[in-house]
């Protein structure tokens, strides 16, 4: 049993994964793309996330760390400010219309990400 690549194979998988995340759809809860978000001190993890435009997308954000500029999300483009308690997940819904990329970022527009819409 070789054991080095038990641990090999989960790591060169990862290392392949695109830098943006795709969102999971659940099709029993009409078509709502879920993204999972923390802020951790490197961030909003991930910090790229890719969807379809024309469903809602669910961004459930969790602050992790006590010390983060990132005390509240905001998507301008969408007319969202929501703070981010620590270790609360919040429930943002928002249903991007057109292709493009959106930010979400800190209350200082510092710390951010990308919601790629395609
Ligand atoms: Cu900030």
């Amino acid at each position: 049993m070789n054991i080095s690549k038990l641990i090999v194979a989960p790591l060169a998988a990862a290392l392949l994964l695109p830098p943006s995340v795709r969102a999971t759809e659940r099709p029993r809860a009409k078509g709502v793309q879920v993204v999972q978000l923390t802020v951790t001190k490197e961030g909003f993890v991930p910090a790229a996330v890719t969807v379809k435009h024309g469903k809602p997308v669910k961004l459930v954000i969790t602050r992790k760390v006590e010390r983060t500029c990132a005390t509240e999300i905001v998507l301008k483009d969408f007319g969202v400010q929501k703070a981010l308690p620590l270790d609360a997940p919040v429930a943002v819904t928002v249903t991007p219309k057109k292709a493009g990329d959106y930010r979400y970022a800190c209350g200082m527009d510092m710390v951010a990400g990308v919601l790629h819409v395609e």
